[in-house]
C-alpha cells in the first residue's frame, strides 16, 4: 500500500487501534524509503519529511502514530548517503514493528496477572493490548467473563465481542450508558490507551473515562493496557492532546436541520481513577508516566516535536 493510501485508511479507520497504527505508519514509511529511485539525499529526506506529515496529520490524538514516526525516521539525520538511508529507515521501521507485536503479547502476560479466577471483566471499544490481557488470563484456565460496550459512534465493541467470543470466552454486550447500572458486577475494568499524558491522564475510546468514573465510585479497579510508545513525550512540554472530532454523520443524519450534532471520539481520564497500567516494560503507576517518556522513549525525542 502507498504512503498516501495508509494515511487515508487511517483517516477513514480502515486501519485503526493505536497499535495497528502505529506499525502502519512506520511499513508505510518503509515502503516510501525502498521505492526511492533517485540519488539526491536532500531529495530522499524531504520525501520521508513530506511522508512524515502526512502520516501524522492523518489522525489527531493518539501518540503511537508520532512515536512511531519518530522512531523509524530517527537515524535519517546520521545517513551519509541514499544507500544508507533506505536501509536504515527500513531496520528501525522493522524494529518498531517487531517491539510493537512483542509489547502487546508481553502486556498480556504481565496484566493476566492482575485478573483473578472468576473475575468479570469490563472492557470498552477494541484494544489489542486490553484483548491480549483478557485471552492471556483465559488462556491461563481462568473462569473468566467479559462485559464489552458497543462503543459508539463506530460500535468497535462489535469486533470485540466477535473477538472474545471466537476464542471461547463468554462474552456479554452492552451499550455505553449502561457502564454505570452494571459496574456492581464487574470485578476489574481493562482498557487500551491512545495517547498516555506525562501527568499519568489517559486520553481513549470517548466513553472511557465514565468508565473510570463509575469504576471508582464503586472501587473496581482499572487497569489501563499500553505499550511505552502510547506515551507522549509532547505532552512533557505542556502539548495539550488534541480530541479529534469527527464527522457528524457517523452520530445521526436527517436529523433537523437546527440540530447540531458533536463527536468527539476521545475523553481523558485522570490519573486517580486508574489502578494500574500494564506496559511492556512493567505495570506501572499512572504517576510514573514521567520515567517511562524520559527512560523508555529517551531524552532525544524531548523537545524534538516537529512533524
Ligand atoms: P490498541 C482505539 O482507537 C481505541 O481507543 C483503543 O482503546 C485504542 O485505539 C488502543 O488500541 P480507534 O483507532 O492499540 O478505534 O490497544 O479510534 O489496539
Amino acid at each position: 500500500m502507498k504512503l498516501d493510501e495508509t494515511a487515508e485508511s487511517i483517516r477513514t479507520m480502515n486501519i485503526r487501534g493505536a497499535g495497528l497504527i502505529a506499525r502502519s505508519a512506520a511499513e508505510a514509511l518503509k515502503e516510501l524509503a525502498e521505492e526511492y529511485d533517485g540519488e539526491s539525499l536532500i531529495e530522499f529526506t524531504e520525501i520521508l519529511n513530506k511522508g512524515r506529515d502526512t502520516l501524522v496529520n492523518s489522525r489527531p490524538t493518539a501518540v503511537s502514530l508520532w512515536n512511531a514516526v519518530q522512531a523509524t525516521l530517527k537515524n535519517v539525520k546520521n545517513a551519509e548517503d541514499v544507500t544508507s538511508l533506505k536501509e536504515t529507515v527500513s531496520r528501525d521501521a522493522d524494529i518498531f514493528i517487531s517491539n510493537s507485536k512483542k509489547a502487546v503479547e508481553t502486556i498480556g502476560r504481565i496484566g493476566a496477572n492482575r485478573i483473578k479466577d472468576g473475575d468479570v471483566v469490563l472492557t470498552h471499544c477494541n484494544s489489542k493490548a486490553a484483548l491480549s490481557v483478557i485471552k492471556t488470563a483465559y488462556e491461563q484456565g481462568k473462569n473468566i467473563s467479559v462485559y464489552a460496550t458497543e462503543s459508539r459512534p463506530w460500535k468497535q465493541g462489535l469486533l470485540t465481542v466477535k473477538d472474545l467470543s471466537d476464542a471461547g470466552i463468554p462474552v456479554t454486550m452492552i451499550v455505553d450508558s449502561a457502564v454505570r447500572w452494571i459496574m456492581k458486577e464487574i470485578d476489574i475494568a481493562v482498557v487500551g490507551a491512545d495517547t498516555i499524558c506525562s501527568n499519568g491522564a489517559l486520553i481513549n475510546k470517548i466513553g472511557t473515562s465514565q468508565i473510570g468514573l463509575a469504576a471508582h465510585e464503586a472501587r473496581v479497579p482499572m487497569m489501563v493496557c499500553a505499550e511505552s510508545y502510547k506515551f507522549s513525550p509532547k505532552t512533557m512540554e505542556g502539548e495539550i492532546v488534541e480530541i479529534e472530532e469527527r464527522d457528524t454523520s457517523e452520530v445521526a443524519e436527517n436529523l433537523p436541520p437546527n440540530v447540531r450534532i458533536r463527536n468527539p471520539v476521545f475523553d481523558s481520564t485522570p490519573a486517580e481513577y486508574i489502578d494500574c497500567i500494564a506496559t511492556e516494560i512493567g505495570l506501572i503507576s499512572p504517576y510514573a508516566a514521567y520515567e517511562v517518556i524520559v527512560n523508555k522513549l529517551g531524552h532525544e525525542c524531548l523537545f524534538e516535536t516537529e512533524g
